[in-house]
């Protein structure tokens, strides 16, 4: 599933071709599970809320592409085992079988235990970033999906603990996709040395949008066929997740995703620079249906 949008299309190309750089290229199956993991489309959202935010300041394009390849890459792998067996159990991705799926769940453990240290790798690497930045974006991201982001998100997900009123499905959400989303547009104002309170902005932004994604994701779950949005449709229903459409009602929903959206726009809108695309991008998520 890729974006229709024609104004994201260029940074869509551009990640494409940064990850493309960075993986291995032999031909083993472990290669091949990971380049098939990181390379089979996605909407490639977390990698331009970097660019985006990123662009607000001063970094060189050569940096932009290390953290936005950083970013995605844990996020491919964090997909890779949620869809494994003993997770979610899914077996379509982006409208692909998932790599457990294609290459067995061993392979699928390990292609996942493999993209994370070229995630930090990503970051280590290039030579435009200065180490005393480098060892604060390692750290935002370690946070963003350790034991107190994605995998705490992911354990109340999986336990289903705690999810029974609204604060409770929010709290898990916040962790397991939010976490990862806020960090995105955090690295990219730490690395274009962004002025602290700027920095707050983008993540109170990220906060919006990330719960927003969230809900219209179960909302995309029930509503979008699999030939738009990639997944199996009704997953949730089927594995008795709460989601959003469940507590609150479907319509309720829609206006909640709409309303975290138009607070996201006030946000950008009072950040320096020009912020039209964040704008345009938190109206996208908004209506979002794949
Ligand atoms: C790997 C850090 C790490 C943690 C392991 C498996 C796990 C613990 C956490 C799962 C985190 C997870 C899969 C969150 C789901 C967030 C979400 C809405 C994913 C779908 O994102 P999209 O729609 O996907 O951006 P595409 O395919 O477009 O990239």
């Amino acid at each position: 599933m890729t974006n229709s949008n024609s104004w994201i299309k260029p940074y869509e190309i551009r990640i494409n071709s940064s990850l493309e750089s960075l993986l291995p290229k032999d031909k083993s199956i472990l290669s091949e599970a990971i380049r098939y993991s990181v390379l089979n489309g996605g909407k490639r959202l977390r990698p331009l809320l970097v660019y985006l935010s990123s662009e607000l300041g001063t970094s060189s394009q050569v940096a932009q592409d290390s953290v936005s390849c950083a970013v995605e890459l844990i996020h491919c792998y964090s997909l890779i085992h949620d869809d494994l067996p003993s997770m979610d159990d899914d077996s379509l991705r982006r409208g692909l079988p998932t790599c457990h799926k294609k290459y067995g769940e061993a392979v699928a453990i390990l292609a996942g235990d493999a993209i994370q240290p070229l995630a930090y790798n990503s970051l280590t690497s290039c030579r435009d970033i200065e180490d005393k930045i480098k060892v604060k974006l390692i750290s935002l991201l370690a946070n963003a999906c350790g034991q107190e982001g994605m995998v705490r998100g992911q354990i109340l997900d999986l336990t289903n603990e705690n999810s029974s009123s609204i604060e409770e499905l929010d709290l898990m959400h916040s962790k397991k996709t939010g976490s990862l989303i806020q960090a995105c547009l955090e690295m990219g104002g730490l690395l274009s040395k962004l002025a602290a309170n700027e920095i707050d902005l983008l993540s109170s932004y990220g906060k919006k949008i990330g719960l927003a994604f969230q809900i219209r994701d179960d909302i995309i779950d029930i509503e979008s066929p699999t030939e738009i949005s990639g997944k199996t449709q009704g997953s949730d229903l089927e594995q008795h997740k709460m989601t959003y459409p469940q507590l609150i009602g479907m319509e309720n929903s829609k206006i909640r995703a709409k309303e975290l959206c138009l607070e996201a726009k006030e946000i950008a809108i009072n950040l320096s620079g020009n912020t039209d695309k964040l704008v345009k991008l938190s109206s996208f998520i908004s209506k979002r249906n794949y």
